[in-house]
């Protein structure tokens, strides 16, 4: 393909080869009602690798945007029986963000009018029928590479360096703002402070690199245990929290013990063999107050079950 599309810059080559590799897993949705424009841009695109699915119209299109996950750019046209491209992109913009899916509108249309209203309903791009290929692969490759930009930087401000589970400011921005409607509704909410027992020791004896994959070892089994219904977060060093949307104190608690005695039966792999692990957890429940009482609240059971002896939950 590079061969063939010749007249580009050594960048752009770059930025070609990155995505050729990647697009295997890219799925784009192709929304148009005429079958050989449907055709076409299905194999403009599967020139570049992409995972093309069709709609023959709008409705059929939210039909599958209810049913596939992950759908990383929308392709529409304008014309269209039952839901036009304009009513599709409204509708999908209600549910997904510019930056989680990007859409580009398509029309033969000779309305001059068109490329502009497409953008001011939320599509991204557009592009007029007939183009040229190049010109439209030169517009997916625009639009993509800025949402995996913004998906990247979105994914530095949010998750844990090392072990790849939600930051503390990840935590904080998702629940504070909840917080004054969780309170009202009396909506049961605790959350699960968890400290390493004795991790200086860890570092001590095998180094801190193994310290390392001890911290990641342990995020990921804290993601596998909650990680499907709660957010799992590092809250800094080798101390985690988890929050428990609907659970009261002492279900939480259930679920904590639960993994606390899991953690101290199975011991943890890593290169240089397997080490015995324990955690000390504080469990919270909110009362009417703010989070950082919340927090304050846990951090002091927390702190009871390191006095208490460690490898314990105290609420
Ligand atoms: P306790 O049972 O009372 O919690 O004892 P502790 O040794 O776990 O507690 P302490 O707070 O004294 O030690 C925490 C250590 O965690 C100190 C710090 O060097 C280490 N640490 C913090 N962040 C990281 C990290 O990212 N990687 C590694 N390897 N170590 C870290
Ligand atoms: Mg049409
Ligand atoms: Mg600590
Ligand atoms: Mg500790």
């Amino acid at each position: 393909y590079i061969l063939k599309e010749n007249r580009f810059s050594y960048e752009y080559a770059v930025r070609l080869v990155k995505r050729l590799q990647r697009n295997k897993h890219v799925k784009v949705l192709v929304a148009d009602d005429s079958v050989v424009s449907r055709k076409f841009v299905r194999s403009l695109l599967e020139q570049h690798l992409y995972q093309v699915i069709e709609a023959d119209d709008g409705l059929s299109a939210l039909d599958v945007l209810n049913t596939q996950e992950d759908i990383q750019l929308l392709i529409t046209d304008y014309n269209m029986p039952g839901l036009d491209g304009f009513g599709l992109i409204l509708k999908v913009r209600e549910r997904f963000t510019r930056e989680e899916m990007a859409i580009i509108g398509l029309s033969s249309d000779d309305d001059q009018s068109l490329s502009a209203r497409f953008i001011k309903n939320g599509a991204n791009d557009f592009l007029k029928k007939p183009f040229v290929h190049e010109e439209f692969h030169c517009r997916v490759l625009n639009t993509l590479d800025s949402l995996d930009m913004v998906r990247r930087l979105w994914e530095q401000a949010n998750l844990d360096y090392l072990t790849e589970v939600y930051n503390r400011r990840y935590f904080f921005s998702r629940f504070e703002p909840q917080l004054s409607t969780l309170n009202q509704k009396q909506t049961a909410f605790s959350v699960g402070l968890l400290d390493i027992d004795f991790f200086k020791k860890v570092n001590d004896t095998y180094g801190h690199d193994i310290g390392d994959e001890v911290l990641i070892e342990f995020a990921q089994r804290l993601k596998q245990f909650f990680g499907q219904h709660f957010v799992v977060a590092r809250f800094g060093g080798e101390e985690f929290v988890v929050a428990f949307k609907g659970l009261n104190g002492s279900k939480a608690f259930t679920l904590l013990d639960k993994f606390r005695a899991n953690l101290a039966a199975s011991p943890i792999k890593t290169s240089d063999g397997e080490l015995n692990i324990t955690t000390s957890i504080g469990v919270a429940s909110l009362t009417g107050d703010s989070l950082d009482n919340l927090i304050q609240r846990a951090d002091k059971a927390l702190y009871d079950a390191k006095e208490s002896g460690r490898n314990l939950v105290c609420i």
